[in-house]
């Protein structure tokens, strides 16, 4: 299995190959976020793709796919309290393998590119929607327009003339360390609320007195996990700043 690693910039998506990079996908209008119970569901995945949609400042959507199995009604319940009803991300359900036609209005007109870890069920999902594209358009490509060459193994799969799918397999990781630290709260929609509200104007949100992030976390107002993820993600970039 490959590795790959995506960075944003600009709505241009690259994929990282020992140092070197290749744009695989640009003018992206939606990411579909796919996650699924099994084999495994990873939510420091998820809160990557998220901050990657937000840096880039692409509008995700959330799909919980295998919604068949019993396994998935505990992640609805938790991805549907914290992700929907608190952090306002749009959250759909499907089984891939039984019906997708509740995704159909969501990718009408857009070219939208497919997040997710192995084995949560991309290329069923594409295929349970090519079938309908070939009835209406009769057009499937493997098209350079989204600039997938030999290297990437990206492929675009074109539903009609104005609708696009590119599906990414193999994505492990994301490039989130070219973001900037001082940056980082605007990608966390729960921290909005504090930004600038913190006593020094500079304040990196870790040991600083009236801190108003840390502040909002010791009253219960921001998600132990997510508060955790800024946390780490934060000592990440700001360890990167000092070389
Ligand atoms: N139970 C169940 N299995 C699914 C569903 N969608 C996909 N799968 C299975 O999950 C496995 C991985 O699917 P695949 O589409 O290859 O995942 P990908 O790696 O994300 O492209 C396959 O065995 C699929 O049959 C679903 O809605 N329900
Ligand atoms: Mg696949
Ligand atoms: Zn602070």
């Amino acid at each position: 299995m490959q590795i790959i690693k995506l960075v944003a910039r600009k709505n241009l998506v690259y994929r990282m190959d020992h140092n070197r990079s290749k744009i695989i996908a640009s003018n992206i209008d939606s990411l579909f976020i796919v996650i699924a119970a099994k084999p495994n569901f990873n939510i420091n995945f998820l809160n990557s793709c998220l901050i990657f949609a937000e840096s880039a400042e692409i509008p995700a959507v959330i799909i919980i796919n295998k919604l068949d199995l019993v396994e998935t009604q505990e992640l609805v319940k938790q991805v549907e309290n914290l992700y929907s009803q608190q952090l306002h991300y749009s959250v759909l359900k499907i089984s891939a393998l039984d019906d997708c036609s509740n995704l159909i209005s969501q990718l009408q007109n857009k070219r939208t590119l497919l997040l997710g870890q192995s084995g949560v069920g991309k290329s069923t999902l594409i295929n349970k929607l090519i079938p309908n594209a070939m009835t209406r358009t009769g057009i499937i490509s493997k098209s350079e327009a989204s600039g997938c060459h030999t290297t990437t193994n990206a492929t675009l799969y074109q539903l009609d003339s104005t609708t696009s799918i590119i599906d990414c397999p193999g994505l492990q990781e994301f490039g989130l360390y070219h973001l900037q630290l001082e940056n980082l709260v605007y990608y966390f929609p729960e921290l909005q609320p504090y930004i600038n509200k913190c006593k020094y104007r500079n304040c990196k949100h870790t040991h600083e007195t009236q801190c108003a992030i840390k502040d909002a976390f010791a009253d219960s107002a921001i998600d132990v996990m997510r508060y955790n993820f800024f946390q780490a993600l934060s000592a990440k970039l700001a360890n990167k700043s000092k070389y």
